[in-house]
């Protein structure tokens, strides 16, 4: 089966292309000729996946699905969540996002957090969406130079290490998008053919 990862994410890209099956091949927005930035502007992790993965099945008549992330902490309420991408205001970079958050724990010493990924699958007219989400915490300083976003400041429960200190394999093996994806996985097996 071909399906589209409606993403402009190619780290996302990058893992879950580790995660999937012979026989499940993913084309990417470029392959179908989507050149335009994905809008994602609902107000849940939820509603921003299905809004994308729905553009592009209507648009361009494909399988696909989309991936929407949102590093949910504790004791800010669940900030940045639905808003990680832009934490620190349009225009702004990844390393703002961080600084941004680890100013304003500064004073935290409850510094729990969740990683949560929601995945919408549309195939042959059907939604449905896949959850997965990590628990750990955000530590003070940024550990780590592999993977991406906040990976370098989220350290997940029972380990002594960042996402950021992981390699690729090890992340996907615990993550939230991990999760998800293999769910996604079991259902696209048992619901389509090849
Ligand atoms: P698409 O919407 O095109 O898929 P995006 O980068 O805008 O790509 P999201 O809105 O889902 O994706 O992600 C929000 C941000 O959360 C993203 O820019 C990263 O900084 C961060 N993020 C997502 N997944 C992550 C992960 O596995 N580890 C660390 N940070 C992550």
């Amino acid at each position: 089966m071909k399906i589209c990862f409606a993403t402009n994410n190619v780290n996302k890209l990058n893992e879950i292309q580790q995660l999937l099956p012979e026989g499940l091949t993913l084309v990417s927005l470029q392959e179908i000729g989507c050149t335009e930035e994905l809008r994602e502007d609902q107000l849940t992790l939820e509603g921003n996946s299905h809004q994308k993965a729905e553009y592009v099945f209507q648009k361009y008549n494909i399988p696909c699905f989309a991936d929407d992330t949102g590093l949910e902490v504790f004791a800010l309420d669940g900030e940045p969540g639905v808003y990680s991408a832009r934490y620190a205001g349009e225009g702004r970079n990844n390393e703002d996002n961080i600084s941004l958050l680890l100013k304003k724990l500064e004073s935290f010493d409850n510094r729990g957090a969740q990683f949560r990924t929601v995945i919408t699958l549309i195939a042959e007219g059907n939604i449905k969406q896949f959850e997965g989400v990590v628990k750990g915490e955000v530590i003070r300083e940024k550990a780590g130079g592999d993977g991406f976003g906040y990976d370098p400041v989220f350290k997940p429960e029972g380990y002594d290490k960042t996402f950021a200190q992981m390699t690729m394999a090890e992340k996907n093996e615990i993550s939230h998008r991990g999760i998800a994806v293999r769910k996604l996985v079991d259902y696209i097996s048992t619901h389509y053919k090849s």
